[in-house]
């Protein structure tokens, strides 16, 4: 049994989290932004840049799992006739692929494609809430806001990719919807490690402006701490 409460360490301050009232929000671990051949390369990016952030999130999903908590994923794409997918975000840039052509995970960032999976090693089980969104906000589009208020969830804890990105969009919508974001920073990756680092400390600064970073071993410190070290 996790313990009811924690002060979890957190930059800027640390913060109080009921466990009941948490989510863990894994975002768009999908194949198409970790792998070679999928959306991520298409744009011209790196995509090992992304794999520091498989280990951890695979510690704190576990641990969730083992306690009973929430877990919630998302996936980025779109539907395969894209009528979910603006003409603006398709004709974006020039990669070597776009959205919907065919590539060497299936159609790029097409729902029930290969490439729009989730990397095996953080594959949802049976239970676990899957979120798909058009989006890179995990708000916009989704039933994630009654998915959320249902079941009296106060705080989320963010994971995922790109931190700049799906991750900041979706602490941003979130902490407008009255939710404490804590993003872990080990958990979250970019292909620009620059704009990772950045995308943190906007979170975190001006008091917490978007809300909270913490880390992959403070949350396993925290759920595995003794009664004695909960809040009271
Ligand atoms: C991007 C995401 N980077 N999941 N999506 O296009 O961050």
């Amino acid at each position: 049994m996790p313990p009811t409460k924690n002060l979890l360490a957190a930059e800027p301050t640390p913060v109080d989290v009921t466990w009941a009232k948490t989510a863990l929000v894994i975002i768009d671990m999908q194949r198409d932004f970790l792998e070679p051949g999928g959306f991520g390369e298409t744009l011209g990016n790196d995509v090992s840049q992304l794999a520091s952030a498989v280990k951890p999130c695979g510690l704190v999903l576990d641990a969730f799992r083992e306690a009973g908590l929430l877990v919630i994923h998302t996936r980025e794409g779109h539907s395969p006739d894209l009528s979910d997918a603006p003409p603006a975000k398709i004709e974006r840039g020039a990669p070597s692929l776009r959205i919907g052509d065919p590539g060497p995970m299936g159609r790029i960032l097409i729902r029930g494609e290969a490439g729009h999976d989730i990397v095996e090693a953080l594959y949802p089980v049976k239970g676990e809430i899957v979120i798909d969104k058009p989006g890179k906000g995990a708000f916009y589009a989704t039933d994630l806001g009654d998915t959320l208020k249902q079941r009296g969830i106060e705080t989320l804890l963010v994971c995922g990719v790109t931190t700049e990105v799906c991750v900041n969009t979706t602490v941003r919508e979130a902490n407008d919807r009255g939710y404490r974001c804590v993003v872990l920073a080990d958990c979250c990756a970019s292909y620009f490690p620059e704009f990772h680092e950045m995308g943190l400390r906007m979170i975190k600064a001006q008091g917490g402006i978007f809300g909270w970073v913490s880390s992959s071993s403070e949350v396993l410190a925290a759920l595995n701490s003794e009664p004695s070290k909960m809040i009271a």
